[in-house]
């Protein structure tokens, strides 16, 4: 069952969800094959930023009914050390390298890249278009995290413009992760096609909150926030029909790719995206209970099963 998606051939249409898979972490977890390989048919990287960002403070994350709340404010060590330490890391993991000098199918690696401005987000791209490694590119306008990024997502003008400027510094496809924290979700993807964007993934997590334990001694009408951040990102089984209702938008609305995704934990969640219009669908909060689940799910998907 593989497709075709933006110039590349994928083994299935099944990758992860950005930050939801550390695949250096995994490879020193799991062992260097990964048993047999990476999950994915594609493999998308945490966020990058220009310079290193610590993350957000402690608390940063929340068990929610079905659902995870996050607030990690993307740490990283940013775009230099990346490059440098990072992507040939990445590369030869994507590259399917695997113990004993067998070789599991190379998975192309798509690099998610955030900026708080237009010349931001050229650097960023600027500096990907130099490294054969990568090819792909994820342009982050959607994290609830960070005030920046959720600005220009939300906003179709901001957003054509800045996927335009973008589009002339690279001939790396060009994935634009929408926001679903906004009323109308097909005008930022139409945006983004404007802009010439060559595929959108959605949906990113849906600003929520939650308030930490009352102890008796709390003065009545002072609730504070568990997390760190303040507010985080829900994502989980609890977005599932959400991001069913905006990819099926999405995907009636524009004619690039679309990347679908929430709450993916079986074949039939998979199958009900890809029904909807999604070409390729990624797997995210459920890597973290079974980092496996994306195999699976792909597996079930080519016989056929949706269960
Ligand atoms: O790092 C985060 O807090 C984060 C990011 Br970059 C994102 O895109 N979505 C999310 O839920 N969390």
């Amino acid at each position: 069952m593989s497709v075709r998606f933006c110039g590349l051939e994928l083994a299935h249409p099944v990758i992860n969800g950005s930050g939801t898979f550390d695949a250096i972490a995994a490879a020193r977890t799991f062992g260097e094959d990964l048993r047999g390989g990476l999950p994915f048919a594609a493999y998308v990287s945490k966020t990058i930023t220009l310079e290193p960002r610590e993350g957000n403070p402690p608390p940063r994350l929340w068990e929610a009914p079905g659902g995870l709340i996050n607030s990690i404010g993307l740490p990283n060590k940013g775009l230099a050390r990346y490059i440098s330490e990072d992507l040939p890391e990445l590369a030869r993991l994507t590259g399917g390298a695997g113990r004993d000098g067998r070789r599991a199918r190379p998975v192309p690696l798509i690099t998610n890249v955030m900026g708080s401005s237009a010349d931001e987000f050229t650097r960023l791209v600027e500096a990907c278009q130099e490294r054969a490694e990568i090819a792909a590119l994820e342009l982050n306008v959607s994290c609830p995290n960070v005030q920046t990024g959720l600005d220009i997502g939300a906003d179709p003008h901001q957003l054509e413009r800045v996927v335009r400027t973008v589009r002339s510094r690279t001939n790396k496809p060009l994935i634009v992760k929408l926001t679903p924290n906004t009323a109308d979700v097909p005008a930022c993807a139409l945006a983004a096609q404007e802009g010439g964007a060559d595929a959108v993934s959605l949906i990113n997590t849906l600003r929520a909150m939650a308030l930490a334990p009352r102890v008796r001694s709390a003065a009545p009408g002072s609730p504070r926030p568990w997390l760190g951040g303040g507010t985080g990102g829900l994502s989980g089984p609890a977005v599932r029909p959400i991001a069913l209702a905006q990819v099926a938008a999405v995907a009636s609305s524009v004619a690039i790719p679309v990347v679908g995704m929430g709450g993916v934990q079986s074949a039939a969640h998979a199958r009900d995206l890809i029904d909807v219009g999604a070409t390729l669908v990624a797997v995210g909060t459920e890597s973290f209970r079974d980092p496996a689940a994306a195999a699976r799910i792909a597996r079930e998907l080519a016989q056929g099963g949706a269960d």
